[in-house]
């Protein structure tokens, strides 16, 4: 299995997150991708390329013009206005508020452009995030081409982020970039299947009154675990796209053999959709030391994850989302590839 591995990652480096009220180590630093890497190196599953430069059209086919634009110079703002170190925003339009409006503040515009307090804007967001992007449609041109599978080493993950925001350590959604690019190629059915410990907010959102891509994801239950405010089981699709998302939501500490139910399913559910290319969401932070997450999965079932979604039989990319376990985790990406190459 060929890996694109999106070095460009380093430069989004965040030095704290606000957690509790007060600043902490960053959960979401390069060494989780340096120890990737290593990982992929040392397992011989096959060639490690860098990305190529496809521009910023096929992400603008999902996130707003606004959006972007904020982004690329959100970074220069900040220190413009005497900003040191990251970015955070402090405030956001709620219920009863306008979100209509851009105000000229760059402090409303961060909460404009923005879910939540715990992801930094560093000087390299934008471009970790863009040549990150940029990746996993690398990824997608060596699946499209024939080859079983593809896996995209990059962060900042992608799935929180939404059409028009930033949040969950995330700032382009990696996925629904590479899905709407398959659309764009000609498929006409994409699934993607979310594994990480965290409900993909921002991917659920981008497709969620649409049939041309179908959404499933397995995490901890929004009523306690982030994102909070969506990834539960009664939301199944809007318009044309009812029937088109399915969430298999569990509690924290939930047993690895419901974790395997749900996957069970998932799959299911996609096998009757008939997806032409199966996109997962590939987050490891359902690993038992996870720091952030709550989900026991150990070696074992990370390798019987992959024999899975390899019985499953689509041509397959996967991308790098969560995963905080730093040192873990590359071994724990290599066991499900391996298990999905060795199947
Ligand atoms: C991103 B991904 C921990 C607070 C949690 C958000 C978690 C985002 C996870 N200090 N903050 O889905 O792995
Ligand atoms: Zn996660």
């Amino acid at each position: 299995m060929k890996s694109i591995y999106n070095h460009h990652h380093v430069v989004h480096a965040a030095t704290h997150e606000f957690f509790r009220g007060k600043l902490v180590p960053a959960f979401e630093t390069p060494a989780r991708a340096d120890y990737v890497l290593k990982a992929l190196q040392a397992s011989n599953l096959g060639e490690i390329l860098p990305p190529t430069d496809h521009g910023l059209a096929p992400i603008a086919r999902v996130h707003g013009e606004a959006y972007l634009r904020f982004l690329q110079g959100a970074y220069a703002e900040w220190r413009a206005l005497g900003g040191e170190g990251d970015a955070f925003p402090a405030v956001w339009p709620v219920k009863g508020l306008r979100n209509d409006v851009e105000p000229k503040s760059f402090a409303a515009r961060m909460g404009l452009y923005s879910m939540d307090s715990g992801t930094p804007l560093t000087a390299g967001s934008w471009d970790a995030a863009y040549w990150g992007a940029q990746a996993c449609l690398d990824g997608l041109d060596i699946v499209l081409r024939g080859e079983r599978s593809a896996y995209v080493l990059t962060r900042p993950p992608g799935h929180h982020a939404g059409a028009d925001f930033f949040g969950g350590y995330c700032f382009v959604n990696n996925a629904a970039v590479a899905a709407q690019a398959a659309l764009d190629s000609g498929l006409k059915r994409v699934a993607i299947l979310d594994v990480d410990f965290h409900h993909g907010n921002g991917t659920q959102a981008i497709f969620y009154d649409r049939a041309d891509v179908f959404y499933a994801s397995i995490h901890g239950d929004p009523m306690t675990e982030y994102p909070f405010f969506l990834g539960h089981a009664d939301e199944t699709g809007a318009g044309e796209g009812v029937g088109f998302n399915a969430n298999y939501p569990l509690p924290a500490g939930a047993p690895n053999a419901d974790w395997f139910a749900c996957l069970d399913a998932a799959l299911a559910r996609l096998r009757d959709y008939a997806p032409e290319l199966l996109i997962v969401s590939l987050g490891v932070d359902t690993y038992e030391d996870d720091p952030i997450s709550h989900f026991h999965l150990q070696p074992p079932d990370f390798e019987r994850m992959g024999q899975v979604l390899a019985a499953f039989g689509a041509p397959t990319l996967f991308l790098q989302e969560g995963g905080y376990a730093t040192e873990a985790i590359g071994h724990n990406v290599v066991a499900v590839l391996r298990g999905f190459q060795e199947a």
